[in-house]
């Protein structure tokens, strides 16, 4: 498939923001780029102030109708949504995977997780309750409801692009919310074609402006639109830096903010563990997506019994993962999405190395042939810690396919290890020993907001809450209980009686 039959296919060709052809950016447009190859995409244009303004004003108006309309049927429309995204998975997976470089079965699965999380919010528009509570005084009843929030703020990363959003956009349209998407410029044709298939629907169905975009600079957009009262929730996916920005503007002015922030993440080997079913994890969790999720497994942490065997068949593994086209057929990692990308990954392996770690496999650029040597290829890399294990550099998150191998004696020392880095997203043991698995998600365990045993960092379903501790922000998004953050809640207390009835016993007569 070539670039511009992906762009027909996702229905860009004619729309307003996309400038087709264009090579060099301006105050007014950026250029998506394709990683694979270097070449321009196309051209978007972006928001400024002033439409930054009618955007917000819009949805601002828009919130007082959408949230009028009962949370079942907002699930119907919905429903229509998740059948016009299944429709569309095809030319969206391909689109994501032109834009961002993950392979396309990594690209489809992203849309089926927004297909995923369409069908959950559409069950739970039917189920948006909250207790009902005991009250201390005869004759008077409580309980709790949930009402819509408001016109949400989502800004999402480049590595997600259209599953994050919808994780937000499905629960936040069935709670009653307006969604302002303000997309990472590396991934803005995804986010283009992605909320105009939900726009239309909602439309269709008459009500348009439930899904709106802003794309801009952050200086431009982003500031403005985290300063902006009329937003009371920003939910924001990315790095931890940018988090922490969000974060303190946000509570500056006293709104809420959903943070799901940067991970690095560690996997646990134990000794009983199938070594099988951990090389096959830690190749997906470490490869996939050219180490560019915020669940990808970045840490291995290995019995020293077993770690030289295990290590030695994760090295011929990695040999074997093709490189290349993220489109192309048995392709199983892409490129990195862009050069700074490149240079980070190659700055931390210069550091690994001067800190004493071992390059076991990878190190360098992949220099790919033909038309994509232009591209942002790196080798998959494995890292071994110096054998007291210090190793600083493994410390911060490095969005690339860097795995650094740690090893322990006893699984103190390993949950120790594991929990000694500041992000606290995703965590993994390979354990068959039910003692050691119930110590990992035991209250002394990991750390983290998702703990795997016997599954990889990555991958998670959209049925449980995603998000993590630490520096990853605290957050959650997608299943569970998540949707509360896009509500408000309101304890009414009646009384049905005829008395004058105060809380605590107090008498006031
Ligand atoms: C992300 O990298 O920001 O658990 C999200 C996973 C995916 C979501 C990753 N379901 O790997």
């Amino acid at each position: 498939m070539t670039p511009a039959e992906v762009i027909d296919r996702a229905g860009l060709r004619n729309h307003p923001r996309v400038v087709l052809n264009a090579t060099a950016p301006d105050s007014g447009l950026a250029i998506s780029h394709n990683p694979a190859t270097g070449q321009p995409i196309a051209g978007i244009r972006l928001d400024d102030a002033a439409s930054y303004e009618k955007t917000v004003t819009q949805a601002v108006e828009t919130f007082k109708t959408w949230r009028l309309v009962p949370a079942p049927i907002r699930g119907q429309i919905v429903r229509a949504i998740g059948d016009e995204l299944r429709r569309h998975k095809d030319a969206l997976g391909a689109l994501v995977s032109l834009e961002v470089g993950k392979i396309l079965a990594e690209g489809l699965g992203e849309v089926q997780e927004t297909i995923d999380i369409a069908d959950y919010a559409v069950g739970l528009s039917r189920n948006l309750g909250g207790p009902v509570l005991s009250s201390e005084r005869p004759n008077h009843a409580m309980y709790e409801q949930w009402h819509p929030l408001g016109p949400i703020g989502v800004i999402t990363a480049f590595n997600f692009p259209n599953a994050v959003w919808g994780w937000n956009a499905m629960l936040a349209a069935v709670c009653g919310d307006v969604t302002i998407w303000k997309p990472s410029l590396f991934a803005p044709l995804t986010a283009i074609a992605t909320n105009e298939i939900c726009e239309k629907v909602a439309a269709a169905h008459g009500h348009p402006g439930i899904f709106r975009l802003v794309i801009g600079q952050d200086a431009e957009i982003g500031e403005r639109m985290v300063a902006d009262r009329r937003i009371p929730l920003i939910s924001a996916t990315g790095s931890t830096r940018m988090g922490k920005r969000v974060g303190q503007i946000v509570a500056g002015r006293v709104g809420r903010t959903l943070l799901e922030l940067g991970g690095n993440n560690g996997l646990i080997v134990t000794p009983s563990a199938d070594l099988d079913l951990a090389l096959k994890s830690v190749v997906f969790g470490a490869v996939g997506t050219a180490g560019q999720r915020c669940t990808t497994t970045r840490r291995l942490i290995i019995h020293e019994s077993i770690a030289d065997g295990f290590v030695n068949k994760l090295v011929a593994a990695y040999k074997t993962v093709r490189i290349g086209d993220p489109l192309a057929e048995g392709t199983l990692m892409g490129p990195l999405i862009n050069a700074k990308a490149v240079e980070n990954f190659l700055a931390a392996i210069a550091a690994a190395r001067q800190q004493g770690g071992a390059v076991l496999v990878g190190g360098d650029r992949y220099a790919a042939p033909g038309p994509l040597s232009g591209g942002h290829y790196v080798q998959p890399t494995i890292i071994r810690a110096p054998t007291n294990n210090s190793l600083p550099i493994a410390m911060e998150e490095t969005f690339a396919p860097i795995l650094y191998v740690f090893t322990y004696r006893d699984l103190d020392q390993a949950i120790a290890i594991h929990n000694s880095v500041d992000a606290g997203l995703a965590s993994a043991i390979f354990t068959n020993d039910v003692r050691e698995s119930q110590r990992f998600i035991s209250p002394t365990g990991s750390d983290c907001g998702l703990a795997y045993v016997n599954l990889g960092t990555s991958g998670a379903e959209i049925g449980g809450a995603f998000g993590g501790e630490k520096d990853t922000g605290g957050g959650r998004e997608s299943g569970s209980d998540s949707w509360k953050a896009y509500m408000r809640r309101q304890t009414c207390t009646i009384n049905f009686g005829t008395e004058f009835k105060l809380a605590q016993g107090i008498r006031f007569e």
